[in-house]
């Protein structure tokens, strides 16, 4: 019996992305990604780590299916990868490519797993970004193509579609700040990228429509924004980092527009939203059956300017958390003393998660809900007896989970909890530095070794809740 029961048929689930675990870059066909290509540029990402074997997911699909099927999960969330399917990033599919999520999908099914494809979990096929990539508005219409072609394959065995994974982390780490791939510079650019993926998204709305009838959504990342202090700067810097990370994608998604504040703050910035044209609110807004939600962690920002004062105030002034700190609107990220922090410095405070959750309900309503990344990067070890004991992992999603729980009894609509992830993985700029796997990965040797937060889950998902101890 659980101590907080979920309501029936709550899907607990847990998830990966392709370029993340599954390796074998040049196996069947599959051509480069900007992933590739950015991971094999000197000083990318920490210790030059690429995600060219990463968990070998690719050549032990049966083993991992055995290790999803033995947690006991009803949903497992993966990524297609684009260049595996397309590898110019356009024209005939290759068959052996879609003939591998054909068998991940068929063996989750036999396991009861409902599978969960994300489109675009940010591998754009190098030919595309040779042609532009999210600059060029053609990559929207490519992406719908793309998007046929894989519903054409796999169709309604996939149990829902999400079309993108945290458009704000392609569009604006990739060619806004640069520190993900392709690492473009500049607002315009970031702006540019960030409104063609969301047509993307509308556009593969439109594409799985015609194909599956399957439900369609969209995975954002949100973060709930603090102001550090009452001063009127700090007040108008958790605005705008309202504005740039959340409300960026939320409201043309759900509201067929652009917040007017963002506008504002883009062009003080010095970018524009020139790239809009007639029409394309529209086509971004065409209606979803759901949200997916990946939240991590929550942020107390203050303006850049006063930085002195945040620090006499008592916080901890450095890049903590992510996406918190954008120096191009004058926002800083700074922490909370005495807060607990994961292994990426990311501040925990789940009523964060309840926060962002309420206010969905609240000012996106009637849209169903699913918190499809939530976890813990921990500095797990082997012990000597073999296992992998992480308490603080434990801990972490049992707080989260338990805000989810919050947001529930409140009257939100969350139909599933998916955590990130089910194995340690390739974690994009800061390579295999950092492990939020359910399973550790022994990256030498490929072996899994599941970890006290496996079996805790296990748990969780067979109870439909928190264990009692819990
Ligand atoms: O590993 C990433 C994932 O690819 C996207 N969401 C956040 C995770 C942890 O940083």
């Amino acid at each position: 019996m659980a101590t907080a029961p979920f309501p029936d048929g709550f899907l607990w689930g847990a998830a990966t992305a392709a370029y993340q675990v599954e390796g074998a870059v040049h196996e069947d066909g599959r051509g480069p990604s900007i992933w590739d290509t950015f991971s094999h540029t000197p000083g990318r990402t920490l210790n030059g780590d690429t995600g060219d074997v990463a968990c070998g997911h690719y050549g032990r699909l049966d083993e991992d299916l055995d290790l999803i099927g033995a947690l006991g999960l009803g949903a497992y969330r993966f990524s297609v990868a684009w260049p595996r399917v397309q590898p110019d990033g356009k024209g005939p599919a290759n068959q052996a490519g879609l003939d591998f999520y054909r068998r991940l999908v068929d063996g989750l099914r036999s396991r009861g797993v409902v599978p969960v494809a994300t489109l675009y979990h940010w591998d754009l096929p190098q030919a595309l970004e040779d042609q532009g990539g999210w600059l060029a508005r053609g990559t929207a219409q490519r992406f719908a193509d793309y998007s046929a072609v894989v519903a054409g394959a796999l169709g309604d065995d996939v149990g829902m579609y999400i079309t993108l994974n945290e458009p704000w982390c392609s569009g604006w780490l990739g060619y806004g700040t640069g520190a993900h791939a392709p690492g473009t510079r500049g607002v315009a650019s970031g702006v540019a990228a960030s409104h063609h993926l969301l047509l993307a998204h509308g556009a593969a709305v439109e594409a799985l429509r015609a194909t599956t009838r399957s439900p369609v959504g969209i995975t954002l990342n949100l973060n709930h924004y603090t102001p550090a202090t009452d001063h009127e700067l700090d007040l108008r810097a958790a605005r705008v980092a309202d504005a740039v990370l959340n409300r960026f994608y939320l409201d043309p998604v759900l509201r067929a527009s652009y917040p007017e504040d963002l506008v504002q703050e883009v062009g003080r910035a010095g970018g524009s939203f020139e790239v809009v044209r007639p029409g394309d609110l529209e086509a971004i807004s065409r209606p979803v059956d759901f949200l997916g939600v990946n939240f991590y962690s929550t942020a107390v920002v203050a303006d850049m300017g006063r930085e002195d004062e945040a620090r006499a105030a008592g916080y901890l002034v450095g890049p903590v958390g992510p996406g918190e700190t954008n120096a191009s609107f004058g926002v800083r990220g700074v922490g909370r003393q005495g807060m607990e922090h994961l292994s990426t410095g990311w501040e925990v405070d789940p009523a964060g998660l309840t926060e962002i959750l309420v206010r969905l309900h609240r000012e996106y309503p009637r849209l169903p809900l699913y918190v499809t990344e939530n976890g813990a990067a921990q500095h797990d070890y082997r012990g000597p007896d073999g296992a992998v004991h992480d308490p603080g992992r434990i801990a972490y999603l049992a707080r989260h989970i338990a805000a989810v729980h919050d947001a529930l009894k409140a009257g939100v609509d969350v139909g599933g909890y998916f955590v990130w992830s089910l194995m340690d993985n390739f974690e994009w700029a800061l390579g295999y530095s950092v492990r939020f796997g359910l399973t550790w990965v022994d990256y030498p040797t490929g072996e899994r070794v599941p970890k006290d937060s496996y079996h805790w889950y296990r748990r969780v998902a067979r109870s439909n809740g928190l264990p009692p101890e819990d």
